[in-house]
């Protein structure tokens, strides 16, 4: 399916219905009491949280939910219908905006979380209730409350343990395939991925997921290449993964260019553990370059599989333990 991961909708809960205002008439009863049953309740509009969801591109197609009314209340203290509610499903990671001041307004982050993105109006009580031994003919009744309405900014970050980065080409999703049983594109063109690719994998006792994210150039962060607003899809990981072409005869270079591109979309991913994949390993000739970096290091071939065990070690050894695992 096409990967979406922004859209805004419309959403519209249903108002409360109103209290009854009416008097008991049986025979041989010729005054009867007051009798009005209250209003129903409005439905709501609620996202839940679809963990086989990936992308909001059903939402794209129907950008309108709208809950049912609460009923009026009745006589004979009949209490009016709830309004029917409308449940959307949304991939797990989608942040919920109020698309008119931006304002953040709640996130999705589990399976089955839920969040009341309009909620529904309250139903009003009918005369019923407000008989007194003062008033026994009360006309009072409460009209049922309004609706809440608005416009909702969906905004995808997805949540995966850990992030793959690297320049176009440099074997991002060879490795994700090598990683984990997903089955992304790959070719020997830059930004051959476009939307990120998600996998799981398996270590000895822990499963991760991970995200393959499209391809960074120098310059992304004004834009150029793909630029970095996929980025945010590496905000909730947990460790990064930055793949170096290790047979390009600058990978020093590439690297540093990696951490400034991404340092400056969000310095405080940096912060993040991190291990580097050197490469294309299978391309070098002779002995393997001297490359002095800041990070555990591990030599691989996406193409032959050489050392992608090293690499999932380093990854289950470096990947931050504690709290929330
Ligand atoms: N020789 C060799 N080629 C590799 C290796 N890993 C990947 N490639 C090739 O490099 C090219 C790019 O691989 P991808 O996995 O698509 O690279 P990517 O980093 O995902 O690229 P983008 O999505 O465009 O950023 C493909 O032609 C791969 O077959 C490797 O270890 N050795
Ligand atoms: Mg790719």
């Amino acid at each position: 399916m096409r990967f979406v991961d922004e859209v805004t909708i419309q959403v519209r809960a249903g108002s409360g219905g109103d209290g009854c205002v009416s008097f008991r008439r049986e025979k041989y009863v010729p005054k009867g009491g007051p009798d009005g049953g209250d209003g129903g309740d409005g439905g709501s509009v609620v996202l839940w949280g679809n963990r086989h969801l990936q992308t909001l591109a059903d939402l794209e197609y129907h950008r309108f939910y709208k809950a049912a009314a609460g009923r009026h209340g009745a006589g004979a203290k009949r209490h009016g219908a709830n309004g029917d509610g409308v449940r959307v499903a949304v991939p797990l990671g989608t942040d919920v905006l109020d698309a008119e001041t931006g304002a953040k307004l709640g996130e999705i982050l589990e399976a089955d979380q839920e969040f009341v993105v309009a909620r529904g109006g309250k139903g009003g009580r009918g005369n019923a209730r407000f008989a007194t031994s003062k008033d026994q003919a009360p006309r009072r009744f409460e009209p049922g409350t309004p609706a809440e309405e608005r416009k909702a900014r969906l905004v995808l970050r997805l949540v995966a343990d850990i992030g793959i980065v690297g320049l176009p080409n440099a074997g991002k999703s060879t490795l994700l395939s090598r990683l984990t049983r997903a089955n992304p594109k790959v070719a020997s063109y830059p930004f051959t991925t476009l939307t990120p690719n998600l996998g799981v994998m398996q270590t000895r006792d822990v499963r991760f997921t991970v995200a393959d994210m499209p391809g960074i150039i120098k310059g992304a962060h004004e834009g150029k290449g793909l630029g970095l607003a996929f980025l945010r899809h590496i905000e909730r990981t947990r460790m990064l993964v930055f793949v170096i072409d290790a047979a390009d005869g600058r990978p020093k270079n590439d690297y540093t260019e990696l951490i400034g591109e991404i340092g400056s979309y969000n310095e405080e991913i940096l912060k993040r553990p991190r291990v580097v994949a050197l490469n294309k390993v299978d391309l070098l000739t002779g002995r393997k370059p001297a490359i002095k970096l800041d990070a555990e290091r591990v030599w691989v071939s996406g193409l032959t599989g050489e050392g992608v065990e090293d690499l999932r070690a380093a990854i289950d050894r470096v990947f931050p333990k504690g709290i929330g695992d």
